[in-house]
């Protein structure tokens, strides 16, 4: 894997008004013209997602949106799109002008319930009359320290860089952690088959291997066919085992009594998502009946790899289980409901081209509505019963 993937880079939105300089400044801050800019309101209408490397952040994704106040017949659209923005945003980046205040500091109060750390800047500086006394009364409402911004003469982009590089995701964490240390020694048992891509590893393994080498461990890897030989090579039994719950029986049976067993998916889905939550809304199977409606939601609309979990192996098993009658929905992208209620059950993917603050909102959203929620990978290790069987925190 040449780069950093989108799900794993810090996501940084940029939100103000129509005209109030956020395309400029994504192109500023990633010293090209990837966002199109013009004195017309309204001149962005998607999000536009460019990707930067920060000095002491890291890998980002910069998230230029459309105006928070755009009037026009789509406007409404847009701004509800950017709205969504910030259901996987953890950082944003406030432009101030001085074309009022309502609508940016309505945004960080939306920012601040949603625990999204915020950079208040006010931009356009160079054409503003009295730079100082509106700094300092946008920071007397606010409460917070703004940053005085040009991309016109470049003030203050250095110093927003700088302050970018101080600032950590708020939920970074480990996927392994609490399950190994450093000098354990792991084993990963991956099933290579036909349906794994030709000549590399997925994203999990490749994901799970460097932060295991950046933890110390030592790391022995082979398929379910050469686990019997990998563990006789070993001097000791790994402490940790991870492998793919297709290969889940097999691994069980060989299994060294003193091994923690755990599953790809379930590191995922802690790493990811809301393991104990997750755990719990796989409870909710037991009130299934064959009129109830279940949910399943992907992140994406294209991998045939999840289209075959989601629109065909899960279906098939559960209306296997719960009775043909079943009414099962499948929803792809952008198209999570508002309203979860009609739902006994959501099931989501594995989102991994979610960064982890994507995958909370719509957990939070299924949470406070009531509703169950588990993904593919926990409702599969228990359908499979392999939940009992391994470890999950
Ligand atoms: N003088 C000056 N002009 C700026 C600055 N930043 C942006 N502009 C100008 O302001 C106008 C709007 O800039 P954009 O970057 O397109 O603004 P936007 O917020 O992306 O606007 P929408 O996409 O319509 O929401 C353009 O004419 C820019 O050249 C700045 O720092 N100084
Ligand atoms: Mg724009």
């Amino acid at each position: 894997m040449q780069t950093t993937p989108t799900a794993e880079r810090v996501h940084i939105a940029l939100l103000g008004r129509c005209n109030s300089g956020k395309s400029t400044l994504l192109n500023a801050l990633t010293a090209q013209q990837s966002a199109i800019v013009s004195p017309i309101a309204g001149t962005t209408t998607d999000p536009v997602r460019k990707a930067i490397e920060i000095h002491g952040l890291g890998a980002a994704l910069l998230i230029d949106t459309p105006g928070l106040d755009d009037s026009s017949t789509l406007g409404e659209e847009r701004v509800s799109r950017t709205a969504k923005v910030l259901d996987q945003t953890d950082i944003a980046i406030i432009l101030f002008t001085d074309a009022g205040y309502d609508i940016e500091q309505q945004i960080i109060e939306e920012c601040r319930v949603r625990e999204i750390t915020t950079i208040a800047v006010l931009a356009q500086a160079d054409r503003i009359a009295d730079v100082e006394a509106l700094r300092r009364d946008i920071e007397s409402r606010i409460n917070a320290p703004v940053i005085v911004l040009s991309a016109e003469t470049g003030e203050g982009l250095a110093t927003l860089k700088e302050r970018l590089g101080t600032l950590r995701a708020t939920d970074q964490r480990l996927i392994t952690e609490g399950f190994c240390a450093a000098g354990d020694s792991v084993l990963l048992v991956m099933p290579q088959d036909k349906s794994a891509p030709k000549g590399r590893l997925i994203q999990p393994q490749v994901q799970t291997i460097r932060e295991l080498l950046d933890r110390g461990c030592t790391i022995t890897c082979c398929t379910p066919d050469g686990m019997a030989a990998a563990l006789s090579a070993l001097k000791r039994s790994p402490e940790l085992i991870i492998t793919d719950s297709q290969a889940f029986e097999q691994v069980y049976s060989l299994k060294p009594a003193d091994s923690t067993l755990t599953s790809f998916s379930i590191l995922f889905a802690r790493y990811k998502g809301d393991i104990e939550l997750f755990t719990e809304g796989v409870k909710a199977l037991k009130n299934i009946t064959a009129t109830s409606r279940i949910l399943i939601a992907e992140a994406c609309t294209h991998t045939p790899q999840n289209e075959d979990i989601g629109r065909v192996k899960l279906p098939r098993l559960l209306r296997k289980r719960f009775g043909e009658e079943l009414q099962i929905d499948i929803v792809g992208g952008a198209e999570y409901p508002d309203d979860l209620t009609p739902y006994d059950l959501v099931i989501h993917c594995g989102a991994c081209m979610f960064n982890r603050r994507h995958v909370l909102s719509r957990v939070e959203r299924a949470r406070k509505q009531g509703v169950a929620i588990t993904n593919y990978g926990v409702i599969l290790a228990a359908l499979s019963g392999i939940l009992d069987r391994v470890r999950i925190k």
